[in-house]
């Protein structure tokens, strides 16, 4: 049997835990509490340590799924959760007031880790804010040397947070993509 775990990040609200939510065959395990600060104003709970969940292959093989929390303040548990990590799932909201120094943050901040590891990237609330598109992220990814595939994706819908995971997987073994 094998194990691969992968770790999601990005800014508060970006819809990691939605997104592990969606995509787990088992019930997630979040760690989700009441928000405080600016949060609320966003959404009522916000992560303070971790999201887990089960994402099943073919055969006995399974993925276990790592959210991050998003706030700066619960930053230790970056490294933590990311130690023995497979691949990154980047997650940014496009509603926010600076999508690109959100990617640059994340970027800068994992960069360890990306440097022994694949990443993927998925915009999330593209429903509710166009700009910037796919492409814009896309050049400012350009700008600092990285090829990275970009994804529209609706952390709610399984199939969205599904493509985007597959491509991740089909970057790190040809064969687990299935
Ligand atoms: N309209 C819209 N809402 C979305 C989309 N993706 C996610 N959401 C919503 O955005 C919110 C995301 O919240 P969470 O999943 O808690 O975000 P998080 O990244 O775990 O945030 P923290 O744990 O606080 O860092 C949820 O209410 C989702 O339903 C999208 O593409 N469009
Ligand atoms: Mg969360």
């Amino acid at each position: 049997m094998s194990h691969y775990k992968i770790i999601f990040t990005g800014p508060v609200g970006a819809g990691k835990s939605t997104a592990i939510a969606s995509l787990s065959d088992v019930p997630p395990v979040t760690t989700d509490e009441q928000a405080s600060d600016m949060t609320k104003e966003l959404k009522p709970t916000t992560t303070v340590a971790m999201d887990y969940g089960v994402m099943k292959l073919e055969g006995d093989e399974c993925i276990h799924l790592y959210g991050t929390p998003g706030q700066e303040r619960f930053n230790f548990m970056w490294d933590i959760l990311s130690e023995g990590g497979l691949g990154l799932v980047l997650l940014l909201d496009n509603t926010r007031t600076d999508p690109f120094l959100d990617l640059h943050f994340f970027m800068n901040s994992f960069k360890d880790f990306i440097g022994r590891t694949k990443i993927v990237i998925g915009i999330t609330r593209m429903d509710i804010a166009s700009q910037p598109r796919i492409e814009d992220y896309h050049a400012q990814l350009q700008k600092i040397n990285f090829n990275v595939p970009v994804f529209s994706v609706d952390a709610r819908q399984r199939d969205d947070v599904s493509v985007m995971v597959q491509a991740l997987l089909y970057s790190l073994d040809p064969g687990l993509g299935g």
